[in-house]
């Protein structure tokens, strides 16, 4: 028999697409990049006029200013992006403050159990309370270390992994808790309105 040329030919090693297949929800591909998504344009935001509102059922309705929200306690998680149109993109790492900890702070009514994102101008995402309250889903002003850029909802963002990332709203503003449902942007358009990347709803049967 002679020898092959490649001594690693035929050597199995764990193959890059399968490692990533298994963190990959059902009919999404992954993508090394990170691609920019949003309806409507970039906005132009002033830090010094920024405010961030947590309102609704609360015993402690918050407003934030750009400064104030730095000194809130932080975190670093690490999450997927998996959008409805089927890319994925894994492994970001997000500094900011955790859903829960705004719910602390807001002495949220034990009668709420929705939440509502709002981002600037009028987009909204919704989401039950269980999953505003899980541990990966933070409010990032920073990924990979560095401030979120602003194509990618700088200067602060929702991220919520478990979800398909339109739930991820950028450039948000406040956060609206409710005692009933109320549908976001795209939700009002037919997408799933629990949006489980895991269980493929993408849109509403
Ligand atoms: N405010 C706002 N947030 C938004 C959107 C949007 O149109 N407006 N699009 C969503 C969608 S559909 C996706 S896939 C992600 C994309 O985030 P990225 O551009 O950082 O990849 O942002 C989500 N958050
Ligand atoms: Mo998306």
């Amino acid at each position: 028999m002679s020898q092959k040329p490649h001594q690693s030919r035929g050597v199995r090693r764990p193959a890059l697409p399968e490692v990533i297949t298994g963190r990959l929800p059902p009919g999404q591909f992954f993508t090394p990049r990170w691609p920019i998504l949003h309806q409507g344009e970039i906005p132009a935001i002033d830090l010094t006029a920024w405010e961030f509102r947590v309102f609704g059922l609360v015993h402690v309705p918050l407003v934030w200013n750009w400064a104030e929200f730095q000194t809130l306690p932080i975190v670093t998680t690490s999450g997927d992006l998996h959008c409805v149109t089927r890319w994925s993109t894994l492994d970001h790492e997000w500094t900011g403050v955790l859903g829960r900890t705004i719910y602390e702070l807001a002495h949220v009514d034990e009668t709420a159990r929705f939440v509502l994102l709002h981002g600037e101008g009028d987009y909204t995402a919704n989401l039950p309370l269980e999953v505003f309250m899980q541990d990966d889903v933070v409010l990032a002003f920073g990924h990979d270390g560095e401030a979120l850029a602003a194509e990618h909802g700088g200067p602060l963002r929702a991220v919520v992994p478990g979800r398909y990332a339109w739930k991820s709203v950028k450039w948000l503003r406040g956060i609206e808790f409710l005692p009933d449902d109320r549908p976001g942007f795209w939700e009002g358009f037919g997408y799933s309105n629990s949006a489980d990347p895991w269980q493929d709803e993408r849109f509403e049967s």
